[in-house]
């Protein structure tokens, strides 16, 4: 092999659970305690760039820089990744002989966030999804979505969601090595084109109580979580696919808002508890039930996720009332907002 650079770019795109995953059976290997639902909107452009390269000239060891500075890869998840994805370009190696040794190569990958890292905007997944894809892809690997979905849950639980775009669900699977917890398409964005997000960017700053440390603290400590695992949720991902089949925004925007505030409450009644929401997510969930009472309907729904930033749905018709109304509210202040200015600051005061 010659010292030739081998290498394949790949974006992957953040996205929101409208069911939220929280709990884990395998800890290991981010098997769920329930099965979840998200919504991948591409005009909200939410999104990681990652490069994938090996080379024989590189120093020997793989390495990951996340917006410029250098990643530790030696965590049990990332190390996963790496090992599943080099397995199966080794099988490729061993059934031709022509093809160049990359698995033996040392990793290089480079990511960059349009988005502010683990503020509760779900970097991780977007993270996890594109860096299993773009060596996917250097290794020119013939998985499918779903076969690299297995893989990404393994950096990230929520990264499984982020190899489809549209309506994502993600099956908790029943089998004790994870075969079969995978996600799904349950709809192309282009099945709902008039859908539209606005994220309303309340903190920028990093989440006080990690994903993995909240979940596990709330599996082993809250009462209210068992029920929803087993009966509220499952429940739940069946009314939200219909819905999203034949187009109710009413049923999506009811079962959204309840599915959050399920999860928060959960998170409350953790011990010692989680508190992601703060007083202006409060006054985001009073600003959507009012625009929803004014239209004497559902027309606009929340969502938060670990912190206290608002992801709110609504359709293309009723962007005045809802997106409109949160911009004149809340003022469109200096800071991060989304590349088409779908997403506004707001004051922690
Ligand atoms: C979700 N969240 O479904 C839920 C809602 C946060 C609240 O997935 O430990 O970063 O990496 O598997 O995926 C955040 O959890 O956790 C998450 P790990 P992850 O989007």
């Amino acid at each position: 092999m010659t010292d030739e650079i081998y290498r394949a770019s790949t974006t992957a795109p953040v996205n929101i659970a409208v069911i939220k995953y929280w709990g884990k059976r395998d800890p290991k290997l981010n098997l769920p305690t329930n099965s979840s639902l998200s919504v991948t909107l591409s005009q909200s452009d939410l999104r990681t760039h990652t490069t994938a390269s090996c080379s024989p000239s590189y120093p020997s060891f793989d390495s990951l820089l996340l917006n410029g500075s250098e990643q530790d890869v030696s965590g049990a998840r990332t190390q996963a990744c790496f090992r599943e994805l080099r397995s199966l370009r080794r099988n490729l190696e061993g059934q031709d002989a022509s093809l160049p040794k990359l698995s033996t190569l040392p990793l290089k990958i480079v990511s960059e966030n349009n988005f502010p890292t683990a503020a509760g905007l779900a970097s991780s997944a977007a993270g996890f999804a594109a860096l299993v894809r773009a060596i996917a892809n250097l290794y020119e690997l013939p998985s499918s979505p779903t076969d690299l979905s297995r893989i990404a849950r393994q950096g990230s639980g929520s990264a499984c969601r982020s190899l489809f775009g549209g309506y994502v669900g993600w099956e908790q699977g029943k089998e004790v090595d994870g075969s079969d917890s995978v996600a799904f398409q349950v709809a192309p964005e282009s099945h709902w084109p008039e859908m539209r997000a606005i994220i309303l960017v309340v903190s920028a700053a990093k989440k006080g109580v990690s994903s993995t440390t909240g979940m596990q603290t709330t599996v082993a400590t809250s009462s209210l979580f068992a029920a929803r695992a087993s009966d509220t949720v499952p429940k739940r991902m069946k009314q939200m696919q219909e819905a999203i089949q034949i187009k109710d925004f009413e049923t999506f925007g009811k079962i959204t808002m309840m599915d959050s505030n399920s999860f928060h409450a959960t998170c409350l009644d953790t011990y010692p508890p989680i508190f992601y929401l703060n007083d202006v997510s409060r006054a985001a969930i009073k600003m959507v039930e009012a625009i929803n009472a004014a239209a004497g309907r559902i027309i606009a729904a929340y969502t938060f996720d670990a912190g206290p930033n608002a992801v709110i749905y609504y359709l293309q018709e009723n962007e005045a009332q809802v997106a409109g109304l949160f911009k004149a509210f809340m003022g469109e202040k200096d800071g991060w907002k989304g590349t088409r200015g779908d997403a506004i600051q707001a004051s922690e005061e």
